[in-house]
């Protein structure tokens, strides 16, 4: 049969008296105003048409519906707006169902709630993410869902953002059923039986009633997570009124929430963040560039570092060759990777099925003629150039002729490496960030002579272990380091001009930081920076301001959390301000004569905020780093740098 067309997105076919919508609107079936117009096209023909009993709606190709058009956020809406739509398929007079062929995200799990039946692929992925980009549900969400599945599991996946499986989904009452067979054929058969008895409509529904003690309980969870985010907040608020008030109300509510924070600077900083992450993945001149197969990945070193990039390679599928010098080292190796998979089997996040697939995948051993087989081979040894560079050569005559080789190194230029060896085109950085297994920031750097499909498949593998990976060019600390730097710089030249560093990180904790710089200091260990200051000491240009607080606090044995005293003191784990460390600031300070001046809050993150946009600029005025939204994702991810500020890139763009 001919298919009947509503608008450029929107077009279906009469099946056994029911019309199938399908919404082609690559690549995520977004709603887009053609597709609500389209939509309301489809669901008019359809009831003025006496033979079509009912409707199916289903997306083209792998996902149902994205959600929203986040590209239309910020422009005049155009009717109609997908509330109207949305009322118009609940009200409808003949049953719609939904046919989830994919992710039903956002607004397209809202369409498919107002829907009187939805069935799902078991590969569907259903959720609610509006809060990770800064707003709430605007299209019924928040009050059609706790009819649905209750206030307690509602408050759960809206506040987070959480997208299930289909399983899950069907589990919690949101999913009718899960289709194995072909999906359109079901949902025309369940279509049509619909039509012989009373609809189901989520938004007559009555919300399940709930102890207030459980939703009390998992509104405080939730709001515990959401750190001072205004959307999990709103959420909590909205899912809540659903039980209070009628359908009517809580939609205006819902509505005019999700405006007011769709139009924040809250909101604005994630959608950045959103089409950033999505911007990372492209880099120019690769298009046309095909990957390597990677299958055998070989790790050089299987320490703090290396462990932790196996058991990211092993969860991602990899086979696995760890590589030490000694037999006991190789044990101890394996050890420590069983060890970080043995945490996840106690945590509940792996089975033991998981577990011991991935052991059988691993081997570490102690000769270095086991990585033959590798495609890519990565160095996580001590971070020293002769050291990575005797290795390098070494592998030259080890490994295949086409096997990439990669340095994991923080500080060192891999362009010296690289020129070392037989092979440089072959070479790559990959910058992982520990715990490897969980820190989400790849940094790849494209060295001098790295060949596109080089850096291709580096890109590849770092998508493949799913991680966030970022392109940059070879600079001593790299993106996330060199801004870190200055950063830090500038920050202890605030503690010589009169701020203490635990003013700093009150200001910055208050900002979003998870933790204040200082105390991140103390909690790394301040050891390995003062070697590296020592090392550099006299290469340093003696004009440029250099301070030397910290260097004076591991004189004094103050290395931080673990010796007990560093910035801070530690009495009983505690951090607390140490008077002695304030001592030797003011001593510092009239050393120099210094006057101390006082610093507020805002001062303190508006000076720290300048000084990281400051070296962005640098790193994109060398070239380092491609875009300013790679620096700000590397900062988020790698920094603690709080996502809804959007970076220090945006933050600067928009000052
Ligand atoms: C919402 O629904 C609000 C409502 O409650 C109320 C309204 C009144 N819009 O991620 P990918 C683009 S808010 C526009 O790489 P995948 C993306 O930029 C929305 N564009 O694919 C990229 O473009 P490009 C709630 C979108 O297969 C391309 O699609 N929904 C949208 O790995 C491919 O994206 C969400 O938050 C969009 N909604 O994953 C879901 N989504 O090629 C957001 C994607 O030019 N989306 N694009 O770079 C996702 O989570 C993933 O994209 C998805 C596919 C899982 C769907």
């Amino acid at each position: 049969m001919s298919a009947l067309r509503f608008s450029d997105t929107i077009s279906a076919t009469l099946t056994d008296g029911v019309l199938v919508v399908t919404i082609d609107n690559p690549p995520v079936n977004a709603l887009s105003a053609d597709v609500r117009a389209g939509l309301m096209a489809a669901l008019g023909h359809a009831e003025k048409d006496s033979a079509i009993a009912a409707v199916v709606l289903i997306g083209a190709g792998n996902t149902f519906i994205g959600g929203a058009d986040i590209k239309e956020f910020g422009k005049p809406p155009v009717e109609p707006l997908l509330p109207e739509v949305i009322a118009r398929i609940e009200d409808f007079s003949k049953p719609v169902v939904a046919a989830i062929n994919g992710a039903a995200l956002g607004g397209g799990l809202e369409v498919a709630l107002a829907c009187h039946e939805r069935d799902a692929v078991p590969s569907a992925k259903i959720g609610l993410p509006e809060v990770k980009l800064g707003i709430v549900p605007g299209a019924g969400g928040t009050q059609r869902l706790p009819r649905l599945i209750g206030t307690v599991a509602a408050i759960e996946l809206i506040s987070n953002g959480r997208i299930v499986s289909a399983n899950e989904a069907c589990k919690l009452g949101i999913i009718d059923s899960l289709i194995e067979s072909s999906l359109i054929d079901a949902a025309v058969a369940i279509a049509r039986s619909a039509a012989d008895s009373p609809l189901r409509r989520t938004g007559t529904l009555p919300v399940p009633p709930e102890s207030t003690e459980a939703i009390d309980k998992a509104a405080a969870e939730a709001l515990r997570k959401a750190r001072g985010q205004r959307g999990p907040a709103e959420a909590v608020r909205l899912v809540r009124l659903a039980a209070a008030t009628s359908l009517a109300e809580g939609l205006a509510e819902e509505r005019r929430t999700f405006v007011e924070l769709r139009d924040s600077e809250e909101a604005a900083a994630l959608r950045h963040v959103f089409f950033a992450e999505r911007a990372a993945g492209k880099v120019e001149g690769l298009e046309n560039v095909a990957p390597r197969k990677i299958e055998t990945v070989g790790i050089v070193g299987t320490g703090l570092m290396g462990s932790g990039i196996a058991v990211a390679a092993l969860n991602a599928g990899y086979r696995i060759i760890g590589i030490e010098q000694t037999q006991e080292a190789a044990q101890k190796g394996r050890e420590r990777i069983t060890g970080i998979l043995d945490k996840a089997v106690q945590s509940g996040r792996l089975d033991i099925a998981g577990r011991d697939d991935r052991l059988g995948r691993l081997a570490v051993v102690a000769d270095a003629q086991g990585l033959a087989e590798a495609d890519l081979v990565i160095e996580a040894v001590f971070d020293d150039l002769a050291v990575k560079t005797e290795l390098f050569q070494r592998l030259d005559g080890i490994v295949r002729a086409d096997a990439i080789l990669a340095t994991n190194t923080s500080y060192l230029d891999p362009n010296v490496i690289a020129a070392a060896t037989a092979h440089p085109e072959r070479i790559v950085g990959l910058h992982f960030f520990s715990p490897a297994n969980i820190m989400r920031l790849l940094e790849v750097v494209n060295c001098e002579k790295t060949a596109p499909h080089v850096l291709a498949s580096a890109l590849a593998f770092a998508k493949g272990l799913g991680k966030l990976p970022i392109v940059c060019g070879v600079t001593a600390g790299f993106i996330g380091n060199r801004i870190f730097s200055a950063y830090r710089r500038e920050a202890e030249f605030m503690v010589e001009d009169g701020a203490l560093p635990h003013e700093i990180d009150a200001a910055l904790e208050a900002y979003g930081f998870p933790m204040g710089l200082f105390a991140v200091y103390d909690m790394a260990g301040l050891e390995i920076a003062w070697a590296r200051r020592k090392r550099q000491a006299a290469t340093r240009d003696p004009a440029a301001r250099y301070v030397a607080i910290a260097d004076r606090l591991c004189e004094a044995g103050r290395f931080g959390q673990r010796a007990g005293r560093g910035w801070y003191a530690y009495p009983d784990g505690k951090r607390t301000v140490d008077p002695e460390v304030t001592a030797m600031i003011a001593t510092a300070r009239a050393e120099k004569d210094i006057a101390p001046q006082s610093f507020t809050a805002d001062e303190i993150v508006t000076r720290l905020l300048k000084a990281m946009a400051a070296e962005g600029d640098a790193l994109l005025t060398e070239g380092i780093a491609a875009r300013a939204s790679d620096i700000d994702l590397v900062m988020i991810n790698g920094y603690g740098f709080p996502p809804h500020k959007g970076g220090p890139m945006f933050v600067a763009g928009r000052r």
